[in-house]
């Protein structure tokens, strides 16, 4: 009977992670979807959960449960699609775990064993969305949040934590070593992400000053700072580039996700905006780009999102988000945009430079008044008189 069950398991593992993941069928011609996510909880190693020793486990239970697998970064190393993402224990605990596939849209494995962060003075008690960047400097950073009791939460106040930048660089990602939290001057620290190039030498980072765990409070925005040198990161100060606006996709707060890709037009940068509902925060995704020469400067911005969450993409433990901390840009300039669903799995989806590009160069602003999107509504169809017949 338990011998039976050990099979059935290890053969819905097998089948689950042998799985071929056709895309969908409907696209807006900007990105095409994925039937199934790329990784869930039932993805991890079965090693990993249960213990296979019959003295110990005779009922064959599992042991060590898991949540979620989510908000993954993203890197292609030696021919491998891979990305470091983010697994929550059913004990509440984020730790990173390395998984990699050959064709960047299905049959992701783990690795034989999660990332074993090193720790700083003060432990994580929980380290989450890992952003990576293969930095001109030869290392290959994690930039990630570190989370720690808030020391000064009033006596009872068991949930107030404080939100840093963690980092930590590595040649094979499998050897980390841990450098300092960033240090900045701007309240807590979350989707902070280390930008590829040097600029005037030194390393630029893309913050996101906030007041409090949850609420960016008075600021708020996708900020840029400078430091000389990762092992001693102290920003001396932030500028914000993208700020949150009133009526927007990002009227809460906005965030960066992955380091930006590189085109001949500029930056390529993928990041997520925030509103408020009656059912709580919806988190969708928007570009942008930024100026080649003075990153500083955003150049376009389409109005609206890019994605949102769909279907069964809407519920989690975290219902309505989306959240993107990984693509990658292949040789040919097929772009994979790793995006997590609530909080709760991993998906992908495909598109290229040349759709992006065009996608953000050509989408229009957002306006920021109804009446002027329908200005735009109805100058599209005067354009479109010509060209446009269904028969
Ligand atoms: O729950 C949604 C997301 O909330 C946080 O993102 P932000 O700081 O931008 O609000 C993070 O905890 C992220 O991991 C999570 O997906």
């Amino acid at each position: 009977m338990i011998k039976k069950r050990i099979e059935k398991v290890k053969t819905q593992f097998k089948d689950l992670i042998g799985r071929v993941n056709p895309e969908e069928d409907i696209s807006n011609g900007v990105y095409t979807r994925f039937v199934n996510p790329i990784l869930t909880p039932a993805h991890v190693p079965l090693n990993w959960r249960y213990d296979f020793n019959r003295q110990t486990n005779p009922l064959f239970l599992e042991r060590i449960g898991v949540n979620a697998v989510f908000n993954a970064g993203a890197i292609k190393l030696n021919g491998k699609y891979i990305v470091v993402a983010r697994v929550e224990g059913a004990d509440r605990k984020s730790y990173f775990a390395v998984a990699e596939s050959d064709t960047g849209v299905d049959g992701f494995r783990f690795r034989d064993k999660p990332i074993t962060m090193p720790q700083t003075e003060e432990q994580d008690t929980n380290v989450y969305d890992m952003r990576l960047t293969q930095h001109e400097d030869g290392w290959i950073y994690g930039v990630f949040c570190t989370e720690r009791k808030d020391p000064n939460a009033p006596e009872g106040d068991t949930s107030r934590a404080v939100a840093k930048a963690g980092i930590a660089r590595t040649k094979d990602l499998i050897k980390w070593e841990r450098l300092p939290d960033l240090i900045s001057h701007s309240g807590q620290q979350r989707n902070v992400v280390l930008h590829p190039e040097f600029v005037n030498g030194l390393y630029a980072l893309y913050t996101r000053p906030q007041d409090g765990f949850i609420d960016v409070g008075g600021g708020g925005g996708i900020g840029l700072g400078y430091v000389k040198d990762m092992t001693v990161p102290a920003l001396d100060e932030e500028i914000i580039i993208n700020a949150k606006q009133y009526h927007t996709i990002y009227e809460l707060k906005n965030g960066l996700g992955p380091a930006p890709l590189k085109t001949p037009q500029g930056w390529l940068h993928l990041a997520h905006g925030v509103r408020n509902t009656a059912a709580g925060l919806r988190y969708v995704l928007y570009l942008f780009m930024t100026d080649l020469q003075d990153i500083s400067k955003v150049i376009h911005q389409p109005g609206g999102y890019f994605m949102a969450p769909e279907g069964n993409e809407r519920v989690g433990d975290v219902s309505n988000v989306l959240f993107s901390n990984g693509w990658l840009a292949d040789d040919d300039g097929t772009v994979y945009i790793y995006y997590a669903s609530s909080d709760t799995r991993l998906h992908v989806a495909r598109s290229s430079l040349t759709q992006l590009v065009d996608y953000v160069t050509s989408t229009p602003e957002d306006d920021l008044f109804s009446h002027l999107s329908v200005k735009k509504i109805n100058a599209l169809i005067e354009h479109n008189r010509e060209h446009f017949r269904i028969n």
